[in-house]
């Protein structure tokens, strides 16, 4: 038995709103000196493309080489990685990937139009982006599951080409990694990584095509770097530590809650785990699974952290105020781990994803239950969506005016026009109206 120090909370107190405040308080540092070394790299590689890409990707993840070429993988060794991974690997990675992609499919907006009785068309016709960049994190939190996740949607979406960027430290690849771009059907891949990465996607160079929008997790230089390009591209969220809140109604096998908890406190030390549950005896059987199971783990150390810091065993006074406490939390991912999830679903008004039920383990929700894994964080359920295929389509708005309507909606327009005294406007409509 190791011994965990877990901040309890009770509803009950009178000071509850503001320890949950303190507990949820969490800033993505915003450093200045990262600034500067970020527009500096940004500046350079805009300025002098792949020779500064090179010069960069040498010094930082310690390689060797002469030219951008080098930095570039074959299609060849993608689908050896492919071909050469473990039978078991390799069956686990594609049921993922079928999976993903059959939940995906279902998020397609298709293009509409309706008529008008005089003849105008209105409409909005969808349209998939023409190339995409996925970013993906080198080292330890490089995750295969992660390339699905973020390539999959782009593929069903239609996007026409997907550029990878991995940085490879020391010349280290990860095989998993690479299998999982060419099952995605990834285009291209470059060892490189950073904010000279996010740079050459954005601008582009000689070696690196310019893309439409970057995706994809990383560290703070990466973040930093995203939220300096964007305009020039757009880009998906800027991800916060993972979260994972259980509301339990305090019957689930605790061993259950208590591994469900170490899932998402195991990527780092700033994850944040928390479990509501109106039972005050099974927060003590949880935290004594916790203290039973943590010897048990791999990543403890980190696990340990996490749990001291940032989770926290909260007694509710019923299920009903657990869904009140989730929805000020707005957390990433939510496990409703009740007898009935569907009585508790319609209270829940912010989450990421919900997972339903004792038996729908986060972890599912990360490889291959089918929906996205990445997910928003930090609140930002209160205002945001999952990863999915609507972020690799946009829209066009349609118009065609018959004679009529021409006519009609001139008129219209052209008192608007005169009333923000545009006459350009103005006349411009007057033309199409019919005597
Ligand atoms: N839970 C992470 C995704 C992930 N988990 C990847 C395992 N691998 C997103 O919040
Ligand atoms: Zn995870």
């Amino acid at each position: 038995m190791t011994q965990v120090s877990i901040k309890r909370l009770s509803s009950s107190q009178s000071d509850f709103a503001q320890q949950l405040d303190a507990l949820l308080a969490w800033e993505s540092v915003s450093d200045k000196r990262v600034n500067q070394v970020v527009d500096d790299v940004i500046a350079q590689v805009k300025a002098r493309g792949d020779q500064a890409l090179v010069e960069y990707t040498n010094q930082f993840d310690r390689m060797q080489a002469q030219s951008m070429a080098e930095l570039e993988l074959s299609p060849e060794r993608l689908a050896k990685a492919l071909h050469d991974l473990p039978a078991e690997q390799r069956a686990a990675l594609e049921t993922a990937a079928t999976r993903i992609s059959q939940y995906h499919e279902r998020q397609k907006s298709d293009s509409w139009r309706y008529m008008e009785a005089d003849g105008t068309h209105l409409g909005q016709q969808v349209t998939p982006m023409d190339r995409v960049g996925i970013y993906v994190p080198g080292g330890k939190a490089a995750y295969p599951s992660s390339v699905l996740m973020n390539a999959l949607p782009a593929k069903v979406a239609g996007v026409k080409e997907i550029i990878m960027v991995v940085p490879t430290p020391d010349g280290v690849v990860n095989e998993l990694v690479l299998a999982a771009a060419a099952l995605a059907g990834v285009n291209r891949v470059f060892t490189i990584g950073g904010a000279q990465a996010v740079a050459a996607l954005a601008y582009g160079t000689a070696t690196v095509p310019k893309v439409d929008k970057i995706v994809g997790p990383g560290n703070i230089y990466v973040a930093t770097a995203k939220r300096a390009v964007f305009g020039a591209v757009g880009i998906d969220m800027i991800a916060g530590p993972s979260e994972i809140l259980v509301i339990c109604d305090g019957k689930t096998n605790p061993d259950w809650i208590a591994m469900d908890l170490f899932s998402q406190a195991e990527h780092d030390e700033d994850a944040q785990s928390i479990l509501l549950c109106p039972d005050a005896d099974y927060l003590n059987d949880v935290q004594v699974s916790i203290e039973k199971l943590l010897p048990t783990m791999e990543r403890q150390a980190i696990i340990k952290t996490s749990l001291e810091t940032r989770a926290a065993l909260i007694l509710v006074a019923d299920l009903a105020e657990a869904a009140k406490i989730s929805n000020r939390i707005a957390p990433e991912h939510l496990e409703l781990s009740v007898e009935d999830p569907e009585a508790l679903l319609p209270a829940i008004r912010h989450a990421g994803a919900i997972f339903m039920g004792r038996y729908t383990a986060e972890a599912l929700g990360d490889y291959c239950a089918g929906p996205n894994h990445v997910l928003p964080t930090s609140g930002t359920a209160r205002f945001s969506s999952p990863l999915g295929v609507y972020d690799f389509q946009k829209r066009s708005s349609l118009i065609m005016f018959s004679p009529e309507g021409a006519s009609e909606m001139g008129k219209v327009a052209s008192v608007l026009a005169r009333g923000e005294s545009l006459t350009a406007h103005a006349r411009s409509a007057e033309y199409r109206i019919l005597d």
